[in-house]
């Protein structure tokens, strides 16, 4: 990249404020107004890793779980999956560099990376339904536009739908068709022969209550409707002609606040779920007879799809490996229920989905879940072929057709990212599957009450953890502090960690009530507060 190039590239963006943001846990996010000058620099990096990397590389703009009017943008690798580590320290790099310094980094990273500058670039470009997406989208066009890079902006997608397409346009398309079109016949078809044998269509078992948190999932789920057979009959609420992104609703809002989206009409029993922003997370829910609260969150999800596949091994005869990994914000109750009721290994992994992602692909099948409701099911190479090889040459009947179901189970996951469309079609095919209604899947095992919640410090960056974010290093009193307040619960359990989307730090407790878990919640986070610089009010205790 030459002098004038990188002149045309400062020239294009040095009016704009800059911000010191950097890469988090899923890219750069920050109010959106503070976005702008970060743009630019994302468009340098994505352009330098498709040359690398002789690839197309994808960049999509949203801050997911966020409110409306943060922004962020993230990148993703030529398999779908999230920017490798190395290169999220010169995204900072590049995001943080003064301009007369640019030059020099390029040459840097170009020199580590081995990247040849004559190579070609190809970028992919999707943004969410913020309204600050559309004018960000047109910053990176002109960025990669200005870097001699090509693109294709695919517009208004999920952001698991952009990890698809990535994918697809590396594979030569063996992954899927890189449209959206593509992406809706993969699945469905994939969902449609997956639920053949169901005798629970019938009874309309498949019906179920959609909040879309007011986001893009409203959109493609309404367009990907004519795909869908006409058994599975969904009710999109928060389709974005009312209310705010995310606003009173959305997982990440039904999960932390355990209770439905504030307007969201629920008949007793009626199973409902929840995306987020983006459509890559996912929660189910219900209210009982008595207008009790059920959540079924990532743990639970993880527990339904892990025990499908693992009746289908069984039937199949096959001995592949298969783990489930969770984070420290697993419930004590499911960790237990995988191992000692599933028989299935469970690797705990820092949150983060590339965490798990990283940590899945040591199996040949590795179901992940965050208990946000993130995750999805990695197989390896060598397993996929095994199964579908399986399912074409078996002899045995009822191996063949457990091996086929497979084989389309493994169709109908999106294994580049979690995906609430397509963890979604997954859960209703199971439940179809197994005649199971969601108080049968809810009942496979108790949670522990559980409680989080957020306290702003000065510098977040104080708090570093351990262990897998189970224990904290600095400040040297806290976990001291944490373990002597556990002491005092029964089954209790709590960990603090600096949030990498938000500038809070994140406090979790579970106990053997729910009294008592909002008590230690609440006790942890008034030690964080003091402990850790706490600014503004001290947190107050849970209603
Ligand atoms: C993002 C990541 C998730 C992670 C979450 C944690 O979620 O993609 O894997 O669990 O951040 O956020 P924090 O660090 O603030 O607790 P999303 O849905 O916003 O992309």
């Amino acid at each position: 990249m030459d002098a004038d190039v990188i002149t045309n590239f400062i020239k294009l963006h040095s009016h704009l404020p800059k911000t010191f943001l950097r890469y988090g846990t899923a890219g750069f996010r920050s109010k959106a107004e503070h976005i702008y000058h970060t743009i630019f620099r994302v468009g340098l990096v994505a352009v330098l890793r498709s040359k690398q990397t002789k690839s197309t590389i994808g960049v999509m703009i949203t801050a997911s779980h966020n409110p409306e009017e943060d922004n962020g943008v993230k990148l993703i690798d030529p398999l779908g999956e999230m920017l490798a580590p190395a290169w999220e320290e010169h995204a900072t790099r590049l995001a943080l560099a003064e301009e007369d310094e640019l030059q020099s980094v390029v040459s840097d990273i170009c020199q580590k990376e081995v990247v040849n500058l004559q190579h070609d670039a190809f970028i992919v470009i999707g943004r969410d339904t913020r309204p600050s997406s559309e004018k960000l989208a047109k910053s990176l066009i002109d960025c990669v536009t200005v870097l001699g890079g090509q693109y294709y902006d695919y517009g208004l997608v999920t952001t698991p739908q952009l990890h698809y397409m990535t994918c697809c346009r590396n594979t030569h398309e063996n992954y899927g068709v890189a449209t959206v079109e593509g992406y809706y016949q993969k699945l469905s078809k994939a969902f449609v022969e997956l639920t053949k044998q169901a005798t629970s269509q019938r009874d309309g078992h498949m019906c179920l209550k959609i909040d879309c948190a007011n986001g893009i999932g409203a959109l493609k789920l309404k367009e990907m409707k004519r795909y869908f057979p006409a058994c599975l009959v969904m009710h999109i609420d928060k389709d974005g002609t009312k209310g705010r992104l995310n606003h009173l609703c959305g997982a990440d809002f039904v999960k932390v606040h355990q209770k439905p989206p504030v307007g969201l009409e629920m008949k007793p029993n009626e199973r409902c779920c929840s995306f987020d922003g983006d459509a890559d997370r996912i929660v189910y829910y219900y209210n009982d007879a008595a207008g009790r609260f059920h959540l079924l969150d990532g743990d639970k999800i993880a527990i339904l799809i892990g025990s499908f596949l693992k009746e289908l091994l069984v039937r199949m005869g096959q001995t592949l490996t298969m783990a489930v990994v969770q984070t420290a914000y697993a419930n004590g109750s499911s960790t237990g229920y995988l191992e000692a009721t599933l028989k299935l290994p469970v690797c705990c992994a820092k949150t983060g989905v590339k965490h798990l992602h990283h940590k899945a692909k040591e199996f040949d099948i590795g179901v992940y879940f965050e208990a946000n409701g993130h995750g999805t099911v990695l197989f390896s190479k060598a397993a996929e072929e095994k199964i579908r090889h399986q399912a074409k040459e078996e002899k045995d009947n009822r191996k063949r057709e457990a091996a086929t179901m497979f084989e389309n189970t493994i169709d109908l996951i999106n294994q580049t990212v979690g995906d609430a469309i397509s963890d979604m079609l997954l859960i209703e095919a199971i439940l179809a599957l197994k005649n199971f209604t969601i108080q049968q899947w809810d009942a496979m095992y108790t949670d522990l009450p559980n409680r989080q919640l957020k306290v702003k410090v000065a510098d977040r960056r104080i708090i570093e953890t351990t262990d897998e974010e189970r224990r904290v290093v600095t400040p040297p009193k806290l976990q001291e502090r944490i373990d002597e307040l556990t002491k005092n619960y029964k089954l209790a359990r709590a960990f603090v960690r600096p949030s990498g989307t938000e500038d809070a730090v994140r406090v979790y407790a579970e106990a053997d009530t729910q009294e008592n878990a909002d008590e230690l919640a609440h006790e942890v986070s008034l030690a964080v507060y003091h402990l850790a610089g706490g600014v503004g009010a001290e947190p107050m205790p849970v209603a």
